[in-house]
């Protein structure tokens, strides 16, 4: 039997279909992403809950006309089969495949690039606001997931779309979870309303046994009905969007396309700002994703009956060093809390929660106030520590700076995912760090090469009293032996690791490793390679730079961070400074967004494998003039 989702190429395709048409869809696109995903990975819980829910969008509007821009974007699988790129999905997160984000050069159904949370209602107000100057009539739709709503950037977004009061649609995709299970007022707010339905259903009881009564019913409902709003705010938190200036709707069945397509035909001929309320369920329709939606959010390839990973025997990852580290130090100083954005999991703090739940705080997907709140803790003597990723850090730049290091407090800031991250591509990598952390008075920071030694530098950090941060990448480390005893390192010291007599290799972090491999090949061509583990970004070793400088007739900078500002600016500076004209080497990222593919692709591309350095390194060798 043919399918109609082979049917469907383009939203106008699911215009014309009946809805059990549409139910049926949803299940084919449903079991479509499930069998894909167990193949591929990607992020699976999200989307599942909200194919419906994509179904009756496209529906409904008008698209590409009117736009829908996808919060994060991580919900947005069904979209993407359904706007003509079933055939490629195949491909998702792959090098040369899609994208897992939306993304507007990969289809005219995509309005706008996401992977950071909460940007969708600036962007769509953005829209609705361009159509009334441009004099194109068009809907603007922003998808948000509860765990979005409660950032600070979603919240300025709603003040201003209840002030300037264009067409805007914000379809609020509840399902209670964030990554985790989510937090905050806002959040138990709508938990509220959720079950505020109760009160409606009440009300509506009430209602029909007052009509009822003989003569004076009808006039007593009607006094009733003016008590309402009164009551509803009582009852119903959903009053707290009717009072951002949005006409609120809901909450309405998520997964039911008749009620949502009922509601958002409604919606569409309103004018202003409005909110529809749509509840969800992360996950729906796949067992195991529905029992461990966490696990879910966003999961490597695996086995589709059982929902098990695929077996795969990697040593440690840099996550789980940090964690493991956090709870020694954390066991021996009760100073010591730890903070993260709506990332629990993901950096590594589960461990830390359970054990110290009155010393860990999920602020939510709030990056900006998980630093300032660091800021607070640490002025009142405790150690914090914001474990968060590279890439959401940039969130926080005026945070880490004018509210952490002007003030010269010890937070200490462990980077995850620093470097090429691979599958989420270029909204995800965490290779802006070192140059917007470098230039911050204050600051100490550094960068393991391998997982032992990342937890001496969390040891370090904590003898600092000051700002630091550790950058440290995703991923399994290499499996080097683990040193059972902390030990602090001198500060601002590098490690000399081989010797060499023509070039000096300074690498920093995960190009350590490969660093080493090139100066072994670059020795079987003749070529002695010092290779220096730099351990810090800030401060620098300038002393074994100088020496270094003076000895050899070239030096190499390696760094898994974009070359403006990088590692290796910082080694220029100081050269310059000296007055040192030894010739510079510098590798790292080039200006330009790594597009997605394996991590391992993404170094070979950017050049920064063992293969790449040893290939750029002999090429400028070779330019040299003879000693
Ligand atoms: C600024 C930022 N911080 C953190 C993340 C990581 N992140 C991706 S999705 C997500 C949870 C989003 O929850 P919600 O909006 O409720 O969507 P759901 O996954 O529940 O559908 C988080 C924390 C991000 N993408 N952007």
């Amino acid at each position: 039997m043919t399918k109609i989702l082979d049917q469907v190429t383009a939203p106008a395709d699911l215009r014309t279909l009946s809805t059990e048409q549409l139910e049926t869809l949803a299940a084919e696109v449903r079991h479509f992403i499930i069998e894909t995903v167990a193949r591929t990975g990607g992020h699976l819980a999200s989307s599942l809950g909200a194919v419906e829910l994509t179904i009756a969008l496209h529906y409904v509007f008008n698209t590409p006309d009117d736009r829908i821009v996808w919060d994060v974007g991580h919900q947005s699988y069904a979209h993407k089969i359904l706007t003509g790129r079933a055939k490629e999905f195949e491909t998702l997160r792959q090098e040369g495949g899609l994208s897992g984000f939306p993304k507007r050069d990969e289809s005219p159904y995509d309005s706008f690039n996401v992977g950071h949370s909460s940007t969708s209602i600036s962007a769509a107000l953005g829209m609705a606001q361009a159509s009334c100057l441009n004099g194109h009539p068009r809907k603007a739709i922003a998808v948000i997931g509860d765990g979005s709503l409660m950032a600070g950037m979603a919240l300025e977004g709603l003040n201003y779309a209840g002030h300037i009061k264009k067409d805007l649609l914000v379809v609020l995709n509840d399902n209670e979870m964030s990554i985790s299970p989510n937090v905050g007022a806002l959040s138990s707010a709508l938990s509220r309303i959720i079950s505020g339905q109760a009160y409606n259903k009440f009300r509506d009881r009430v209602h029909i046994l007052l009509e009822k009564i003989p003569g004076i019913g009808k006039s007593m409902s009607r006094i009733a009905r003016h008590g309402e709003d009164f009551m509803k705010g009582l009852f119903v938190p959903g009053l707290i969007f009717d009072e951002f200036g949005f006409n609120y709707i809901g909450p309405v069945l998520g997964h039911r396309i008749d009620v949502l397509i009922e509601n958002l035909k409604n919606i569409k001929n309103l004018n202003g700002p409005v909110l529809l309320h749509v509840i969800t369920k992360k996950g729906k329709g796949y067992g195991p994703a529905e029992k461990d939606p966490t696990y879910f959010h966003g999961v490597g390839p695996f086995d589709r009956d059982s929902g098990k990973p695929r077996p795969k025997i990697a040593p440690i990852s840099y996550t789980a060093m940090f964690s493991r580290a956090l709870m020694r130090a954390a066991e021996n100083d009760d100073r010591v809390v730890a903070i993260t954005a709506g990332m629990t999991t993901g950096t590594g703090l589960e461990a830390f929660e359970n054990k110290y739940p009155e010393r860990f705080f999920d602020v939510g997907i709030a990056e900006q106030h998980a630093v300032t709140f660091a800021g607070g803790l640490a002025v009142e003597g405790l150690r914090p520590v914001v474990a968060i990723y590279s890439t959401f850090l940039q969130r926080a730049y005026d945070q880490v700076l004018h509210d952490v290091c002007v003030q010269n407090l010890p937070v200490i800031f462990m980077l995850d995912r620093a470097g090429l991250v691979g599958e989420d591509g270029p909204t995800h990598h965490g290779l802006f760090d070192v140059s917007f952390l470098r230039p911050m008075p204050n600051m100490t920071f550094m960068a393991p090469r391998d997982e032992n030694e990342l937890q001496h530098m969390f040891h370090t950090a904590l003898q600092i009293n000051g700002p630091v941060a550790i950058r440290y990448p995703r991923g399994s480390g290499y499996g080097v032996e683990l040193d059972q005893n902390f030990s602090a390192l001198p500060i601002g010291k590098a490690e000399e690791l081989r010797k060499g007599s023509d070039i000096a290799l300074f690498a920093i972090g995960a190009t350590v490793y490969p660093a080493l491999k090139a100066a072994d090949r670059l020795e079987v061509d003749g070529i002695g390679c010092a290779v220096i583990n730099a351990r810090f970004i800030k401060p620098l070793d300038e002393q074994m730079l100088c020496t270094y400088a003076t000895d050899v007739r070239m030096l190499v900078t390696v760094e898994e961070s974009m070359l403006q500002g990088g590692f290796g600016s910082a080694v220029l500076e100081h050269m310059q400074a000296a007055g040192c004209a030894t010739p510079l080497l510098r590798l790292g990222i080039p200006d330009t967004y790594v597009a997605h593919g394996t991590q391992k692709q993404q170094r070979a591309r950017c050049g920064i494998d063992a293969d790449g350095i040893y290939a750029a390194v002999r090429a400028a060798f070779e330019k040299q003039p003879r000693a």
